[in-house]
């Protein structure tokens, strides 16, 4: 009988999973969610994977083609997240484009003036809301894909607070704390962030 698409797939304990990210903090954070599971993560980076082109229009369709991709060239399953930061007073920017705000032209990624360009162009909006959303996408070379999102919802500060993290983390103060998520530890960040719910999600439909 046909599976139905609806149905997400298990990864069975003891399996051999690609995480397929090249960004290292995500990597890490991912890791980190994985450890209590019996699933060996392999990173794209040491199978030499290159990353693809990001065409989708929306988080869903992006963590999905990279999963897709990784599993297809690999043979294994994949893990892909794609993630971004959306600011309500700029209508959602940066959003599915966090990672190009931040590209210079020579491929490096400098953080420091995206946050800066944020709170320059919503500086004049008394709106400070922002959020972190993440869609976890786990793949099979089969071509079958499942999605799952995550959400943190919170407001933006300028300047940036907090060396830990990546990325947008020193400029967003989730609801539940006081603290950006750069002046969290690894842990607390973990403890309620948008990848640990797409996490939370996905170890639900596919892992135990
Ligand atoms: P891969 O596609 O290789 O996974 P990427 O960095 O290009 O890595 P995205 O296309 O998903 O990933 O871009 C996500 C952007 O949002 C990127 O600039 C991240 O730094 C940022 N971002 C995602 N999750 C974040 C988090 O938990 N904290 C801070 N910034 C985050």
């Amino acid at each position: 009988m046909a599976e139905q698409a609806s149905r997400p797939r298990r990864l069975p304990p003891g399996s051999r999973l690609v995480l397929a990210t090249h960004n290292p903090g995500k990597l890490r954070e991912l890791r980190r969610l994985f450890e209590p599971f019996g699933v060996e993560l392999i990173g794209a980076g040491e199978l030499g994977l290159p990353a693809p082109a990001e065409t989708g229009a929306s988080l869903e369709e992006n963590a999905a083609l990279k999963a897709l991709a990784a599993a297809r060239a690999t043979g294994l399953p994949a893990l892909a997240d794609d993630s971004g930061f959306f600011v309500a007073a700029l209508g959602g920017a940066p959003g599915v484009k966090s990672a190009d705000w931040a590209m210079l032209p020579d491929g490096r990624r400098d953080y420091r003036a995206a946050m800066a360009r944020i709170a320059r162009e919503a500086a004049g909006n008394p709106d400070r809301r922002a959020a972190f959303r993440c869609v976890l996408a786990l793949a099979w070379p089969d071509g079958h894909v499942d999605v799952h999102p995550g959400e943190v919802v919170g407001s933006w500060v300028h300047p940036p607070r907090g060396e830990g993290g990546f990325g947008y983390d020193p400029m967003f103060i989730p609801a539940h704390s006081g603290l950006t998520f750069g002046e969290m530890t690894p842990a607390e960040k973990s403890a309620d962030d948008h990848r640990s719910r797409a996490f939370a999600a996905l170890a639900a439909a596919a892992l135990g």
